[in-house]
């Protein structure tokens, strides 16, 4: 009986070791994120237009300050950026997303995304643009953004990553953290409605908050958790089972 008691006991001192290694870990890996949520300001971001359909580097106007609004984000502030031109615009991080982002590989890149009109789609463009001196990387989500904040989520690994265009040749992991170890620039597209046929082009207008580079998938880190927690109570169960004879 007391064997049974001091096991049950063990079994929950472990769970809250458990329980604390995994928030432990959670807070480190939320530690190096880098995020914009612009709380404050724009944060550093910009916009620029560029030709597209697989010209990126080609700036064609910009650095182009976006709109800063303080309210009526998801929540609080957030930016915005009209659509310039017949080109495609994207909006450009600030130095803290750009560098060496090594640490991030195999994590996420996520951000939230409306437009206003939502309509007629253009989907000639990646989601995301990745430019540093070992080349242009691009990214596309495959479905488009509406007229509400919705979450956008892509991989930081080289999984759905294309060279220079969304045409072009699968990234291997050696590109893609060649890129990510120097990164230039880091865009993410605005231009999703294309001009109507037989009207004035539509310009639409973009906004973006959330921005959140995280070195770990939020699904590993919750599997991490109850894995850790779940196997620990697996393992009291197991012994609070009378010994056989
Ligand atoms: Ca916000
Ligand atoms: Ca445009
Ligand atoms: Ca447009």
């Amino acid at each position: 009986m007391s064997k049974i008691y001091r096991g049950v006991r063990l079994s929950t001192g472990a769970v809250v070791v458990a329980a604390a290694l995994a928030s432990a870990s959670a807070s480190a890996v939320v530690s190096i994120e880098v995020s914009s949520t612009f709380d404050v300001d724009a944060d550093g971001w910009t916009f620029v237009d560029v030709p597209g359909v697989g010209n990126y580097t080609t700036i064609l106007s910009g650095p182009l300050a976006v709109t800063y609004s303080a309210n009526n984000g998801n929540p609080g502030g957030f930016i915005s950026a009209k659509d310039p031109s017949n080109n495609t615009f994207f909006f450009t991080a600030p130095g803290k997303f750009l560098g060496d982002q090594s640490a991030m590989y195999g994590g996420l890149l996520k951000y939230d995304l409306k437009l206003d009109p939502a309509t007629p789609q253009w989907t000639g463009d990646p989601d995301v643009v990745l430019i540093s001196d070992s080349g242009v990387l691009v990214y596309d989500i495959g479905n488009e953004p509406g007229s509400s904040f919705s979450t956008r989520v892509v991989p930081w690994s080289e999984a759905g990553w294309r060279v220079g265009s969304l045409g072009g040749a699968q990234v291997s992991a050696g590109q893609f953290q060649n890129v990510i170890g120097n990164l230039g620039a880091l865009m993410i597209a605005g231009e999703f409605v294309a001009s109507t046929p037989g009207l004035d082009a539509t310009f639409e207008t973009a906004s973006l908050d959330n921005v959140v580079l995280t070195p770990v998938p939020e699904p590993s880190i919750a599997m991490l958790m109850s894995l850790g927690v779940l196997g620990v109570i697996g393992a009291a169960c197991r012994r609070k089972r009378p010994a056989p004879n």
